[in-house]
């Protein structure tokens, strides 16, 4: 049985972070999915770009109209994995883009609404990660720089597009706090637990 295509997506380098542990996740997934065989993954890592990012998130709704998108970003200030409840309408970058823009006090979208809520069962997913031996939590922002603009796009176009994608964000700690391996263990575990259909 198919349960239908999961996105997900990680990010390159930023700032001052030549690594990103989200990236590894998203690489170390495209090689052994390890979910539910009736799932078809598509995996991709974003740049760090506000532009790029959020233009290339609303054509993965598009093209794929998954059951799920999940997007995966670096925290560097947290120390466990945190899934985030809300993606706001503002921009404020502390640092430049890798296209080094960097936009202060606007909105994500001109016009959108202010906020919207993940719409992935933020419950179910942090009791995955646990149960596959990763603490989590939820976090009430992620950020006013590219993830969060990302989780507000991908829930802004599933919006728009009458689509049943449901969306959500997982901020990764640095791989000093969550190694890679327990991430990507952590990330299939929240992807099976949000696939309807999957066990
Ligand atoms: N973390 C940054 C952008 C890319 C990433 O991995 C953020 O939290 O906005």
């Amino acid at each position: 049985m198919t349960s239908g295509t999961v996105v997900v997506t990680g990010f390159g380098p930023f700032g001052t972070h030549a690594e990103n542990p989200s990236a590894d996740v998203v690489r170390a997934l495209g090689a052994d999915p390890g979910v539910d065989a009736g799932v078809r993954l598509v995996t991709e890592v974003l740049p760090t770009s506000f532009a790029r990012a959020t233009a290339r998130v609303r054509e993965l709704v598009a093209e794929h109209e998954p059951v799920v998108l999940l997007a995966l970003g670096l925290a560097e200030d947290r120390t466990v994995l945190t899934v985030e409840r809300v993606g706001v309408n503002l921009v404020d970058a502390r640092i430049p883009d890798v296209d080094d823009d960097r936009p202060v006090d606007v909105p994500v979208r001109p016009g959108g609404p202010d906020a919207h809520l993940a719409t992935i069962d933020v419950r179910s997913a942090i009791a995955a990660a646990r149960g596959a031996g990763v603490e989590a939590t939820t976090s009430a922002s992620a950020g006013l720089f590219v993830c969060n603009a990302v989780l507000y796009t991908a829930l802004d176009a599933a919006r728009e597009a009458g689509a049943d994608t449901v969306a959500g964000f997982v901020h990764l700690p640095p791989a000093g706090h969550l190694p890679v391996g327990d991430a990507t263990r952590a990330v299939r575990a929240i992807v099976s637990a949000l696939t309807p259909g999957a066990p």
